[in-house]
């Protein structure tokens, strides 16, 4: 497991009203177009659009890329998605808010487009937030590229960090 945590969405009050989280995605770095990394949500009570389960925008992980990102990686903002790009697919295929028993197991692609909205109930709403990158192996080669290993399938030649962004180099392995 690479990270544990957990997201509390708090009723709305007198000083704190209700508010979403900008739409973004977690994977805000150049990253591989492929399933490199999931988010495991497991609600600890049940989730409706009333107490502000997750909104979600299913199959944006497919073609996403940093170029869709306002936000640079560390910023407040960081992964926030372009308005004009959220347009776009709301024609093509809007967001939902799912309805999600409590102690489900949610999985998500990192690239995911989503966000937390506002829980207008009275109780607050609490999901523990588990992140896997499956199988990644980082090896320093001995002419100090490095290699990784990825999923067993997909080999990243090499990383640099020119000026804004880390630059990855990968192919796919024949299996
Ligand atoms: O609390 C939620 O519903 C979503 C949280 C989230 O997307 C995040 O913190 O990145």
């Amino acid at each position: 497991m690479s990270f544990v945590s957990g997201n509390t969405a708090l009723p709305p009050t007198e000083s704190s009203p209700p508010a979403a989280q900008p739409t973004h995605t977690d994977a805000d770095f150049d990253h591989p177009h492929l399933p490199f990394a999931l988010v495991v949500n497991v609600p600890l009570v049940g989730m409706t659009p009333e107490n502000g389960s997750t909104e979600v925008w299913l199959g944006t992980h497919l073609n996403t890329t940093l170029e869709d990102q306002e936000g640079k990686h560390g910023d407040r903002a960081s992964g926030r998605i372009k308005r004009e790009l959220l347009d776009q697919r709301r024609t093509e295929r809007g967001p939902c808010q799912p309805v999600v028993k409590k102690g489900s197991i949610i999985v998500r692609d990192l690239r995911l487009w989503h966000g937390g909205m506002p829980n207008m109930s009275q109780d607050p709403r609490v999901m523990l937030a588990f992140s896997k990158r499956p199988v990644l192996l980082l090896v320093r080669m001995p002419n100090k590229v490095l290699r990784l290993v990825l999923a067993d399938r997909v080999s990243v030649q090499s990383i640099s960090r020119p000026g804004t962004g880390i630059r990855w180099k990968w192919s796919l392995q024949k299996s």
